[in-house]
């Protein structure tokens, strides 16, 4: 049975004062015992999530460097997400990919470094709107998840997020259908290509406009383990999404 995870990625939005008054609702609420619950925050706010929020709730960085130390400039490090209490690192999000242009080699270097930190990695994967038109999603995400499969060991401390990047920020969230079908098929390639016990075992979250309207839907599906929220993980409706598995 996989457990039910469902990660806020804030993005770079919120001021202590947003996010205090959000860290309260989350802490006062009723939130479902058997999922996972992370909030990601921006790297200068890691500290003061964990702080401020309940020890039900873990924290994630939302990107790390590939390496500890050393003169990057900007960059932040595992040992340093750590260091602030964090447990989890989003990385390969469509964001740094195609605004920042981070490669899969990269990505992969990163999967592997945080890993090796013993942080627990959300590893996203997703293809674009002209992928999906041209009949090449799964030659696009079976690519990355590729890449990503070559730098993991443990798969214990890995999430999957499958984010269409058409469906990211855009209120255009693929159907249910469209998201049991792609998590199916990344199910079918671990067991093809890593294992039977880790295509039974890996979570398989989706991310791109959830909500409260449309999460249900999408956690009914058999191989939707749960969600990676931007939007509206900053409102009071991430709690109905957190619940969202009956
Ligand atoms: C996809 C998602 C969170 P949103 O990026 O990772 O954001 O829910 O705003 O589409």
């Amino acid at each position: 049975m996989r457990r039910f995870f469902v990660g806020g990625n804030w993005k770079m939005n919120g001021n202590k004062e947003s996010l205090e008054e959000l860290m309260s609702t989350l802490n006062t609420a009723s939130l479902h015992e058997d999922t996972e619950v992370v909030c990601a925050a921006p790297s200068i706010y890691l500290d003061f999530a964990r702080s401020g929020l309940d020890s039900r709730i873990s924290v994630a960085a939302q990107n790390c460097y590939k390496v500890a130390k050393g003169a990057f400039t900007g960059e932040i490090s595992p040992a340093m997400i750590k260091d602030c209490g964090a447990d989890w690192v989003i990385l390969g999000h469509s964001e740094r990919r195609h605004v920042f242009g981070e490669n899969d080699e990269l990505i992969g270097q990163k999967v592997a470094h945080a890993l090796e930190s013993d942080l627990g990695v959300i590893a996203c994967i997703g293809e674009k709107l002209e992928e999906r038109e041209a009949g090449t999603t799964e030659e696009v995400i079976f690519a990355q998840t590729q890449v990503i499969a070559e730098n993991v060991m443990d798969w214990e401390k890995v999430v999957l997020a499958y984010e269409p990047v058409w469906a990211i920020g855009t209120g255009k969230t693929a159907t249910p259908e469209q998201a049991q079908e792609v998590h199916e098929r990344l199910r079918a390639w671990f067991r093809a290509n890593i294992s039977e016990e880790v295509s039974d075992s890996l979570r398989i979250i989706y991310g791109g406009s959830v909500t409260a309207a449309n999460c249900s839907e999408l956690a009914s599906q058999t191989d939707v383990d749960g969600f990676l929220v931007g939007g509206a993980s900053l409102k009071p409706e991430f709690i109905d999404i957190i619940n969202a598995r009956a």
